[in-house]
């Protein structure tokens, strides 16, 4: 180089917050009344609690849904011939849900899992507690079932009934909500075909089912042959379920609810 070119230092680039570019505006203060008329209820404690929760994680959890269908033709049948035959309390789909889910649990252990407090390690559980959805005039609860790995479909489908009237009637306590290790969501009774369920932190995934649709299948000679079939979201927390586990554990789900006699074994 020589000695008349100026010699310049390298431009130091500050490294920009963690924040840059999430600083957020302040939440619009409108007086709605300026534009109509209007009526202004309190939310509830329930739904305050919520608020606080979802918005926390879905903040802090990156999300992706995962989108699967279940052929349930079978299970459909079975179910509809138990209740025929009398069962002591009516079968819906949820406990053959939360016997499906169990077995892909089983299979995926890292669905089965929570991050530390601190955020280095993941925690595999082994016991299998599963949360439902429950709405209610209060807000949405999630009781907590415990130990469905060791229920039958019976029992689960009579326990279900059980928690989820108190959770209507009277509410639940904390310890009923707690110790959860994977949640289900069915909007099912009341139709949809998809959705984006939130994941309960600290659990790792969380599973949406819509309303079961009729689609055709190729039968033998070119038949159409109308099956039973059941959508799937499957949300999942990207910072301890890749893409390809999901779409795994939603296919192992998809064969679980294809086998209805396992699940009721
Ligand atoms: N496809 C088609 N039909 C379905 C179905 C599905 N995926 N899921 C349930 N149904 C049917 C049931 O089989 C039943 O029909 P039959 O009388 O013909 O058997 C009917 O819908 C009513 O079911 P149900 O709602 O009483 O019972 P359930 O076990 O399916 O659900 C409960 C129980 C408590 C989960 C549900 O009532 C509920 O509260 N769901 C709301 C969950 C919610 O709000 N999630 C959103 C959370 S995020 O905001």
């Amino acid at each position: 180089m020589s000695a008349d070119v100026p010699v310049t230092k390298p431009t130091v680039v500050e490294q920009a917050p963690a924040t840059f570019g999430s600083e957020l505006p302040a939440w619009p203060q409108v007086d709605f009344s300026e534009f109509g008329e209007i009526e202004t209820r309190p939310l509830s404690r329930v739904q305050k609690l919520t608020a606080q929760y979802m918005a926390r994680n879905w903040v802090m959890i990156p999300h992706v849904t995962h989108q699967d269908d279940a052929d349930i033709t079978e299970l459909e049948a079975r179910r509809k011939a138990r209740n025929a035959a009398g069962e002591a309390t009516k079968l819906t789909l949820l406990p053959y849900l939360i016997k499906a889910v169990v077995g892909a649990l089983k299979s995926f252990p890292q669905f089965n899992a929570s991050l530390d407090g601190s955020g280095k390690n993941l925690v595999l559980k082994k016991y299998f507690n599963i949360g439902v959805a429950v709405d209610t005039r209060f807000g949405l609860l999630v009781p907590v079932l415990r130990d469905c790995d060791r229920k039958s479909i019976a029992e689960l489908a009579a326990e279900l009934q059980a928690i989820s009237t108190k959770a209507r009637d009277k509410g639940l306590s904390m310890a009923e909500m707690s110790g959860g290790c994977f949640t289900i969501s069915s909007l099912g009774s009341f139709g949809g075909t998809a959705f984006t369920p939130i994941v309960n932190a600290p659990e790792v995934a969380i599973l949406g089912v819509t309303r079961a649709q009729e689609k055709p299948r190729r039968g033998g000679d070119d038949a159409i042959d109308w099956r039973q079939v059941l959508p799937l979201s499957l949300s999942y927390d990207h910072r301890v379920i890749n893409g390809a586990d999901a779409a795994r554990f939603t296919a192992k789900l998809a064969e679980l609810l294809g086998e209805p006699g396992v699940l009721e074994d």
